[in-house]
């Protein structure tokens, strides 16, 4: 179901104001020639990949500056690359998505040629921890395929499936990359079916062993708690947008994420290095 780009009808608010973006509709002409944007839960990743590209696209190491930041997210823009957090959860994530695609949209950006691609962790399954899963379709956490939202008291589900033409050119580019479909819960304790809450679970370690095996039968390889929420909103625009995860444990061994913070960092630099090759190739640098 594409809604398709057309956001005209915003061509009649003044100043439309980004909220949590902290901008507004005035002054954005920087962003015009934007071609990718990439998308990080954290802050801290989001600057971590915006100072990389810094090297990588103006050979400067000198320390960036974040082109909007409030308290809510960050977004740097280096070269013809947004590099943004987008916070936890797919209810912050879906107001950092409008927000951004309306700063393009008023920036006159060439909005259907732009690849917008969410750099993420993940538990896996069945896979061991530092495995790269690229989201081929994400379901929720009944495993039932696409996005359920309410939209004026109404509730919809969208397909959450990702750019196949974007997908293809990432696989082409990672050393070692699973395609596979991806769970979305809302929740990181129960909705993931961990044990280790903060409210004893009514299930079993068999229940949740159970539920974990049925959706790797479905052909489901990861974990994490955006992509069904980011891929419906850019399938229903028609915009180019993947999702790259890296698992950080496989949850049909372990709830509990017990990693060094030199494997966190080797772990997550996976994704940050494939997106930097396939910038590289978008920009068309040397
Ligand atoms: C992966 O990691 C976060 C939870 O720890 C969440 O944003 C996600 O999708
Ligand atoms: N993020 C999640 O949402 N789940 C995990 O198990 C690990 C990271």
């Amino acid at each position: 179901m594409t809604e398709k780009f057309n956001l005209s009808y915003l061509d009649t608010v003044e100043n439309d104001t980004l909220y949590h973006l902290g901008l507004d509709s005035s002054n954005l002409e920087c962003f015009a020639s934007v071609k990718v944007v990439c998308l990080a839960g954290s802050q801290d990743r989001a600057q971590e990949l915006a100072q990389k590209l810094k090297l990588l696209i103006d050979k400067d190491e000198t320390p960036i500056k974040a082109a909007a930041s409030c308290s809510r997210g960050e977004v740097y823009l280096v070269g013809d690359v947004i590099s943004m957090s987008h916070g936890m959860g797919t209810p912050s994530c879906l107001i950092f998505l409008h927000e951004i695609v309306k700063l393009l949209y008023h920036a006159k950006a060439d909005l259907p040629n732009i690849d917008f691609v969410r750099l993420g962790t993940c538990g896996g399954i069945g896979l061991p921890a530092g495995s790269m899963v690229i989201t081929e379709e994400s379901l929720d956490d009944t495993l039932i395929p696409g996005f359920e939202h309410t939209a004026c008291g109404v509730k919809k589900r969208s397909p959450a499936v990702a750019c196949k033409e974007l997908n293809k050119e990432l696989l082409d580019l990672a050393e070692v990359a699973v395609l596979g479909k991806t769970m979305t819960a809302n929740n990181f304790y129960e909705a993931q079916a961990r044990l280790d809450g903060a409210i004893q679970p009514w299930y079993t370690d068999a229940d949740k062993l159970a539920f974990l095996n049925r959706a790797k039968d479905m052909g489901v390889k990861n974990i994490e708690m955006e992509s069904s929420g980011f891929l419906s909103f850019f399938q229903r625009l028609g915009l180019r947008a993947a999702v790259i995860c890296v698992t950080l444990l496989d949850r049909l061994s372990t709830d509990q994420i017990v990693l060094k913070k030199e494997e966190f960092k080797q772990f997550t630099d996976a994704p940050m290095d494939l997106i930097m090759r396939h910038i590289v190739i978008r920009l068309a640098l040397k």
